[in-house]
């Protein structure tokens, strides 16, 4: 294979300043040179490359956009072209960086205290501490607004009981950032590894995202102190709009994950000889390439004009779900084209393209199904709620 060439039919890059060129030109190359040689092995053996969490810390892309100390403070643009780079790799590599960074810094920085600001973000910014974020439970995933997750007031702590589900970096995590109903409202805690009654449990068995941890988070009687609490946050919104920060990154992200996939199929078209031809001298192979350029560059449009909507923070939760949902069916749509497209060979690990389609089915459904954002555009669209 010739090196990655990335599809920017409408010249895209054109409407980039040269600091987020330069942020993405940056992450592509370190995904090349530095990520591809190990995925592969990697999702075989169904493991996260530890190996890189240091040098996710060294690129500046763990919580990069988040206002605080030195930090790089990358425009949403950047931000989004750095998650679309690192998905390009693997989607479990940019699974890591969007719950290290919008699903735990993020809530540290938006609703904790002085304190608890302190402690973290400058270790999670530089990879020395890594977070995970429990919200889905086994009986309450779409819905989590039902989750049956307790914390009750225990002289100057709280008392935590109850079981997470599907918690991207679980075993790798030090904190854990737990939503639970304290007197029926949902709060959010910070709970350290080693906290008595707390425990993780990888969940194995993934025929998708094989290079990232998922675990199960158990918490039977788990004592913290009171400053455990993030302060800020009172209700669903708290992690709903944490929700909304990662699902833009997703949105860029699975955009990547595509454009790998069709640099795949493209270079493969020209190379592969059949009937005495390249197949892409065919016009059914040319009119896949065709539609997959036609999405790539569409969602492409879609995320820049929403990291511009996000950075004169008119950006709004409906918004971010149109590209979530957009992106990932897009994407899938894409990765199952090219998986057939490269026929037998498309089935191995030498092309990573199925490891793309098999990640995306699980991207597809994190952060919101399909059709949860479908409802939400729905919502928005009639001012009808047919949740329930
Ligand atoms: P609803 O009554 O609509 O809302 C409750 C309160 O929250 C507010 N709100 C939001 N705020 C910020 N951002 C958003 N996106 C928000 N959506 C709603 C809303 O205004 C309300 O505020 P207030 O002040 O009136 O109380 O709540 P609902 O129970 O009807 O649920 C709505 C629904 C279904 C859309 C929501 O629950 C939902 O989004 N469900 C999907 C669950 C989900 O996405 N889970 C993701 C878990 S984390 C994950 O998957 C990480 S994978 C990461 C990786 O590995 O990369
Ligand atoms: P369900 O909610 O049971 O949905 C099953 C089906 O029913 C879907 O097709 C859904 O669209 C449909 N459905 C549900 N409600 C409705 C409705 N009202 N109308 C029509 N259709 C409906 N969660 C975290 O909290 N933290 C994490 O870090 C995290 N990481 C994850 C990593 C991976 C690899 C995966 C696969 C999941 C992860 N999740 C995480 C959980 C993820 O957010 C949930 O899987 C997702 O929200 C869907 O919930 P569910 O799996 O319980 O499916």
């Amino acid at each position: 294979m010739s090196p990655y060439e990335a599809p920017d039919f409408l010249q895209i890059d054109d409407l980039l300043t040269e600091e987020e060129r330069l942020v993405r030109d940056t992450v592509r190359s370190w995904v090349s040179d530095r990520y591809l040689p190990l995925v592969e092995h990697a999702y075989r053996e169904g493991r996260f490359t530890n190996e890189v969490i240091p040098e996710l810390g060294e690129l500046g892309v763990l919580g990069g956009n988040l206002d605080y100390a030195d930090f790089p403070r990358m425009s949403a643009t950047a931000y989004g072209l750095v998650m679309q780079e690192l998905e390009r790799g693997d989607s479990g590599l940019r699974s890591f960086v969007s719950v290290q960074g919008a699903l735990v810094m993020y809530p540290i920085w938006r609703y904790g205290s002085d304190a608890q600001k302190a402690k973290w973000l400058p270790a999670m910014h530089a990879g020395k501490a890594i977070g995970c974020f429990g919200l889905t439970e086994p009986d309450h995933g779409s819905d989590p607004g039902g989750m049956e997750t307790k914390a009750v007031k225990d002289g100057d702590g709280y008392v935590l009981n109850g079981a997470k589900m599907w918690i991207t970096n679980g075993d790798l995590a030090h904190v854990a950032v737990v939503w639970a109903k304290l007197d029926g409202v949902v709060r959010g805690f910070l709970v350290e590894r080693g906290t008595k009654g707390f425990s993780t449990r990888e969940q194995k068995g993934k025929h998708s995202l094989r290079a990232s941890v998922t675990s199960e988070l158990i918490l039977q009687d788990v004592r913290v102190p009171a400053s455990a609490l993030l302060p800020g946050a009172s209700g669903l919104s708290g992690p709903l709009s944490c929700l909304t920060q990662a699902r833009y990154g997703i949105a860029w992200g699975a955009v990547g994950a595509a454009m790998a996939c069709y640099d795949e199929v493209r270079q493969y078209g020209a190379t592969r000889v059949q009937f005495g031809k390249p197949i892409a001298s065919f016009q059914l192979y040319q009119a896949k390439l065709a539609n997959m350029l036609t999405e790539i560059t569409k969602a492409q449009l879609v995320n820049l004009r929403l990291g511009r909507l996000k950075e004169a923070n008119k950006a709004t939760a409906q918004q971010v779900s149109f590209a979530k949902r957009n992106a990932c069916h897009e994407a899938l749509e894409i990765a199952r084209a090219a998986r057939d497209m490269l026929g037998a060979n498309g089935i191995t690990d030498e092309y990573q393209t199925m490891r793309h389609m098999c990640n995306l089915e699980s991207v597809k459904t994190y952060e919101g199904t399909h059709d949860i954002h479908t409802l939400i555009l729905g919502m928005a669209i009639t001012g009808i709620d047919a949740f329930r």
